[in-house]
């Protein structure tokens, strides 16, 4: 894949071949402008979180309705995914559709893995504050559970960093977040993208330990049904 040339030096080693980490992906000023961007009224509330989706949610057959991603998604997030050529393989060329999360300390989402909808590729960009994403093995034989007890690998996700899935690490992984307040125990041996952090530093100088604020997620992937019927319906010429 394409991608995989372009962010080569930024590969998860330790990780199932096709995850990528890059810290500072946007900067400063374009993080406050994604967030001052982002619009109150699309937050939908869930138990344990709470999201939007764009340009709309998937029917229950999990086709998008066409309809562009709105400008503030598409830059400068999406035209530089085509810098690095991500997506490039994918059936839109692009992404087409971002959701975007909100979690308080102490709430997290459950492991699970993408599903069928999307292009086996995901980009997300984090907002705001830092926490660990955990990873699993999936597990080959049907009459075990589907995860282990607890995650194999942990990468940690800095705000305006980009985490790239795809291959091995996209179909043979599940992933989740805990809830907790504090990421506890980060250390080169315990955190699999160390090597590839912004800033380890902050982490050294607090014992290993990441308190958690509200973090932003914007998950961006290629949905594979799209219906033009919306378009077809609304955008008819009248007369
Ligand atoms: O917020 C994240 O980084 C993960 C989101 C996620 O797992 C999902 O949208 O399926």
């Amino acid at each position: 894949m394409a991608a995989n040339n372009m962010l080569g030096a930024h590969q998860i080693s330790d990780i199932p071949d096709g995850m990528f980490y890059i810290p500072n992906f946007i900067d400063h000023q374009q993080e406050a402008d994604l967030l001052s961007a982002l619009p109150s009224n699309r937050w939908i509330q869930l138990q344990h979180r709470r999201l939007q989706t764009h340009p709309s949610s998937l029917s229950k057959t999990n086709i998008l309705l066409e309809a562009p991603l709105p400008s503030w998604l598409v830059n400068p997030i999406i035209t530089r995914f085509m810098t690095l050529g991500l997506f490039s393989d994918s059936p839109h060329q692009g992404p087409n559709h971002v959701l975007i999360n909100e979690y308080e300390p102490n709430q997290g989402i459950m492991p699970h893995e993408d599903g069928a909808a999307y292009y086996p590729i995901v980009a997300t960009v984090s907002l705001s504050s830092t926490l660990c994403l955990d990873i699993y093995e999936k597990k080959r034989d049907e009459d075990q559970p589907r995860t282990d007890v607890s995650p194999k690998w942990r990468v940690l996700q800095e705000p305006r960093s980009l985490l790239v899935t795809c291959g091995t690490a996209y179909t043979d992984t599940l992933h989740g977040i805990s809830e907790i307040e504090v990421d506890e125990d980060l250390r080169p041996d315990t955190v699999a993208n160390w090597t590839l952090l912004g800033d380890k530093n902050i982490l050294v100088d607090n014992g290993g330990r990441n308190v958690r604020t509200t973090r932003i997620s914007l998950t961006y992937r290629d949905v594979i049904k799209v219906s033009k019927a919306g378009s077809k319906i609304l955008g008819r010429p009248r007369g």
